[in-house]
């Protein structure tokens, strides 16, 4: 409350500007590919579309605001938020905020002090970090002095640094205002149900106002103070992202119309994210058996979704203090005992320089991307299929498939490459040796792929791969993803056009629920 005190002259003129975003939000009608649809989130996808260049600019460089931006620019949160005001089924205390972050990973907590210094630590190593999020492990805004004296803090240190929240958004509607008086630009509500019924099953209890609510009360409350919250983000031009846990046999057709309440409140991006829920987790849904969703039951729901407003499906349900590109983790390297020793020399000159460095690799990758694309045009086929890309980033196939701790999807066909997801696996290399159990997994993870794109591969996994229908493809070793799948996807629709092969669907895959097995 204090700092929203003290900023009222930031959010006076922070508002007039967002004001002007926000209009141009309400006017920008759709990608043109979806009939007037009024999806407002062409920069969740690659480059900038028809999205106006003052959104695109907030957007650009935000990985998880933008699927493309994800393989070049990482984002970092800082623990500072501990306690929570609600109880989610598919959230044990003991582990991060599962709405934010992986369950099973402790962080370690952090004062607003120590977070602003590991933020300038962190910009100082990886000049590609453009955003911070506080994301838990409780709820932000169950902790506001917490979460808004952090933000003060690196707003005055590290003024390039995009700040980013996410909550329940029970207290939100408290704190629009504070919000916005910090330039917080990206809020991200997790809205699980718009139906109090359903909610019921999802909450067992929420406190607010110094009393604790139960069943249908409690979740009548929950929602009714998220949309008011989301409501009054858009009104004042903040971009709003909401997640959603897809919890199959509970929310799971419910969720299309919670997609459909938060469109028309002007959410910018829809996050549907699969339960994680297993045993070890100690959660209620994980003691009771609640299965998650397998891979394609997900992808249907984000592809009926799609057509309503454009869906995140890059979201890696980050630990709440997580360090990195999406797909890794570097939190390790930033403990406090190590920022302690680390020499910081935040440098803007230095990490402009190196930002626009990645900016000439982006426009590369989409140049590339179109040259491919012009090899498709005419091609006429009703094929899709999905292929799977081990990768460390920059849009690169540049991961050796023993070494991959996760996979990208891609679907492809005439319209071109397009990410769908990605695919959490166990490291098959364990310290020199293959781990047949390990590659069981892995296949069972991109199971529904036709084919898997590394940098390298060895004879065994590449065997086991042809023997359960999934071609091994390293002859694109290092070359950009897009252009390397479409090049394929061609060459396997000629093959199939002169019946040298013939084109079989595929099945479903596994998410993986447990604790990851990596080698030490
Ligand atoms: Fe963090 Fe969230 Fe901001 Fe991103 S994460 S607070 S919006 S900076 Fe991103 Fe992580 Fe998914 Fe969140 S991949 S869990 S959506
Ligand atoms: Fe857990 Fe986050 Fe739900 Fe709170 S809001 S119970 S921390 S998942």
């Amino acid at each position: 409350m204090q700092a929203s005190a003290q900023h009222e002259g930031i959010a006076a003129n922070g508002n007039a500007k967002l004001g002007e975003v926000m209009q141009a939000i309400a006017d920008h009608k759709g990608c043109g590919t979806s009939g007037g649809s009024g999806k407002a989130s062409c920069g969740s996808g690659a480059g900038q579309g028809d999205l106006p260049t003052e959104i695109w600019e907030k957007v650009k460089n935000h990985p998880c605001y933008s699927e493309e931006a994800h393989h070049h620019y990482a984002r970092m949160h800082v623990a500072v938020a501990p306690a929570c005001n609600i109880q989610c089924n598919y959230c044990n205390r003991k582990y991060d905020c599962a709405n934010e972050s992986r369950p099973g990973v402790v962080s370690e907590k952090l004062t607003p002090e120590q977070a602003a210094k590991k933020v300038l630590a962190v910009a100082s190593t990886i000049p590609q970090m453009t955003v911070l999020g506080i994301a838990g492990p409780g709820d932000p805004l169950a902790n506001p002095e917490k979460t808004f004296k952090t933000f003060e803090l690196i707003a005055k240190a590290a003024p390039d640094i995009k700040l980013c929240l996410s909550t329940n958004g029970l207290t939100l509607p408290d704190h629009v205002d504070t919000i916005a008086g910090f330039n917080v630009d990206h809020v991200t509500i997790t809205i699980n149900m718009v139906d109090p019924e359903i909610g019921a099953k999802i909450y067992p209890w929420v406190f607010w106002k110094h009393k604790r609510y139960t069943g249908v009360e409690a979740a009548k409350l929950l929602t009714d103070r998220q949309l008011l919250g989301l409501e009054m983000l858009t009104e004042r031009g903040i971009l709003c992202k909401v997640n959603s846990v897809m919890i199959p046999g509970v929310n799971d057709k419910h969720l299309v119309e919670v997609n459909k309440a938060v469109k028309s409140r002007g959410a910018f991006l829809h996050n549907i994210m699969p339960l994680i829920s297993a045993p070890e987790h100690g959660t209620v849904f994980g003691l009771n058996g609640q299965r998650g969703p397998t891979a394609q039951e997900l992808k249907a729901l984000q592809d009926s979704c799609e057509g309503e407003m454009n869906m995140m499906r890059h979201c890696r349900q980050c630990r709440a203090d997580a360090v990195g590109l999406l797909g890794e983790d570097r939190s390790a390297e930033f403990t406090t005992d190590k920022i302690m020793e680390m020499e910081v020399n935040y440098d803007l000159e230095s990490r402009k320089a190196y930002q626009e460095k990645v900016e000439e690799e982006r426009v590369a990758k989409v140049a590339a991307k179109q040259e491919e694309l012009s090899a498709l045009a005419g091609e006429m086929s009703d094929i899709k299929l999905l292929v799977a890309v081990a990768t460390k980033g920059s849009g690169l196939i540049n991961e050796h498939f023993g070494h991959a701790k996760e996979f990208q999807v891609y679907e492809l066909s005439t319209a071109g490459a397009k990410f769908v997801g990605h695919r959490r696996v166990d490291l098959y290399c364990q310290g020199g040796f293959g781990d047949e159990e390990s590659l069981e997994t892995v296949i069972r993870a991109i199971n529904d792929c036709h084919a898997v794109f590394v940098a390298k591969i060895g004879g065994c996994p590449k065997a086991d791969l042809q023997k359960a229908g999934i071609e091994p493809v390293d002859q694109y070793a290092h070359e950009f993803i897009e252009k390397s799948a479409i090049a394929w996807f061609k060459s396997y629709l000629d093959k199939v056009n002169s019946g040298e092969i013939e084109h079989v669907e595929r099945g479903d895959a596994e998410i993986r629920q447990g604790a990851l097995i990596t080698a030490a």
